[in-house]
């Protein structure tokens, strides 16, 4: 039986993809790479660390920072990125979101945000969902981050669940594959091709209907 709903925050919960992506290009701009929203969809679901990574790798300037160098620029990056969340408010929340959170609150189920985003409690207190939420997994505290299990088997142990009890809601691929390897449903938002190894996928969050993923995991 399904007793917990363990949540993806940029793309499930909220768009703050956007404001990554501004964030990003301005800091690359500024040590002379160009980047685009094609490129940055490489970008959702990856930690911030790895994000940085892979521009500087976009623009063959992988050798060319020293590790403090590189932490300062991700410094950079999420101290403008911080700036744009302050403007988020409830209504940034995705269509559907409130009427998911706060059905599944009515009927008891556990629920907890599972990340990659350490700005997650920041943009969830915007959102003014933190009450509704049982915890929030902190991913600095993670050994591995998405596509390893590790967030979501964490989120489930968070609610005292097993994860079989537990459905994941996710929009990147690794995310769907960090689900799957946790042995819990997953539920992907996205195109049919990029959430092809979901157990049960809906093209938008206005899709998500609480009923229908609960017959879908076995209810
Ligand atoms: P931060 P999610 C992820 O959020 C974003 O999709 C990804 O683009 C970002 O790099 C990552 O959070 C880390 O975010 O720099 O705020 O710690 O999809 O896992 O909710
Ligand atoms: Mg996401």
């Amino acid at each position: 039986m399904i007793k917990g709903l363990i949540f993806d925050l940029d793309g499930v919960i909220t768009d703050t993809a956007e404001f990554h992506y501004l964030a990003w290009k301005s800091l690359a701009q500024k040590i002379g790479i160009e980047i685009d929203r094609e490129f940055n969809e490489q970008l959702k679901g990856i930690s911030r660390m790895e994000s940085l990574d892979l521009i500087l790798k976009h623009g063959n300037k992988e050798q060319d920072f020293t590790e403090e160098e590189k932490e300062a620029l991700a410094t950079q990056k999420n101290d403008e990125y911080k700036e744009s969340i302050k403007e988020i408010t409830p209504e940034d929340l995705l269509p559907g979101i409130e009427k998911l959170l706060k059905e599944a609150k009515e009927r008891n189920l556990g629920m907890v945000l599972a990340s990659a985003s350490k700005n997650g409690p920041a943009i969830m207190d915007n959102l003014q969902i933190t009450d509704l939420f049982d915890g929030i997994v902190d991913p600095a505290s993670l050994k591995a981050g998405k596509p390893d299990p590790e967030i979501f088997v964490r989120g489930a142990e968070m609610l005292g669940l097993d994860p079989s009890e537990c459905v994941g809601l996710e929009d990147a691929e690794a995310g769907i594959e960090a689900i799957n390897g946790a042995h819990m449903f997953s539920v992907g938002v996205g195109s049919k091709e990029a959430m092809k190894e979901a157990d049960y996928a809906v093209e938008d969050t206005s899709q998500l209907d609480l009923n229908t993923i609960l017959e879908k995991a076995g209810q």
